[in-house]
């Protein structure tokens, strides 16, 4: 174990430096607007702010399903929020989000505007408002917001934790990342038990349990985030890899997938969404 001792913290914590690492500068121990800030609005119903992380992707997901199934109501603006340029600080956004984070959905076809914040929040007033991939029967409902819960609670040691650690830290820290390696491990093999004797987390269908585990724990067993498959020897969660892919194949993921993404291959960017045409 790395010798670690050299630091006593303070009686009182102040904020002096900056942490290092990834996401350094837009770290602060403080809430609300830095700066005034309106929001664009398009000619949608549905105005959503968003960046495609794993959390901004699952918001995305779910409206090109909708879309798929031919629900028109489901069309959307999607605005780009670049959170390392400090977007989700401004007065607008925080309107909209007071945690200043995304994905923040805006919907204008209510009198007034419906604000909702938190992705699964998001995903729950969507299927909740279009009747789709959200069970009625409240058994099946309850097993659809049990997995959706777990996603909420379980995914921050993933990405801030393991992924922070693993990814981004300025320095690799055998602690942490062992701490992170070890939750993030058990969380995959609840998973993989499920999926063992399930098509998808709740059964036979497809719902927003799925949208909302899919960007951080499929991405992350078929490679699409930490760079970790080796490390993690994600090999042996074999369900957990059968899913992913099968979540992975659905065109409606793959667009919304490409929705607010201004990195990788310069022909899957789009960076906004205005029109269905606009990913192609
Ligand atoms: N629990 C939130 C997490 C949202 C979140 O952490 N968003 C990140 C991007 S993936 C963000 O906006 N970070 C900007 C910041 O922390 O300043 C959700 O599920 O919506």
């Amino acid at each position: 174990m790395t010798d670690s001792s050299s630091y006593t913290p303070p009686k009182v914590w102040k904020w002096e430096q900056e942490s290092g690492g990834r996401f350094a500068s837009i770290n602060r121990p403080i809430a609300g607007p830095t700066q005034e800030k309106a929001l664009p609005r398009g000619k949608h119903p549905l105005q959503l702010y968003s960046l495609a992380t794993p959390n901004g992707v699952k918001v995305t997901i779910l409206l090109e399903e909708l879309l798929a199934l031919g629900k028109t109501g489901a069309e959307y603006d999607a605005w780009l929020i670049n959170i390392g340029s400090g977007d989700q600080f401004g007065s607008g956004f925080v309107d909209v989000n007071p945690n200043s984070k995304i994905p923040a959905l805006l919907d204008v076809s209510t009198s007034p505007p419906t604000r909702v914040f938190e992705s699964g929040a998001i995903l729950v007033y969507l299927a909740e408002k279009f009747d789709a991939f959200l069970p009625r029967d409240p058994s099946a409902r309850a097993e659809c917001m049990s997995w959706l819960f777990w996603q909420m609670g379980s995914a921050p040691y993933l990405g801030g934790g393991f992924g922070h650690f693993y990814a981004y830290a300025p320095e690799k820290w055998e602690y942490p990342i062992n701490r992170y390696a070890m939750e993030v491990k058990r969380q995959l093999d609840v998973l993989d038990r499920n999926l063992a004797g399930r098509r998808y987390m709740c059964g036979d269908d497809y719902n927003i349990a799925d949208m909302a585990i899919y960007p951080w724990y499929g991405a992350l067993v078929i490679g699409n985030v930490y760079n970790a498959q080796e490390f993690l020897d994600v090999q042996s969660y074999g369900h957990v890899i059968r899913w992913a892919n099968e979540i992975q194949a659905r065109s409606a993921v793959q667009r919304g997938q490409r929705v607010n993404r201004t990195w990788g291959p310069e022909e899957e960017r789009v960076p906004e969404r205005h029109d269905a045409n606009d990913i192609r």
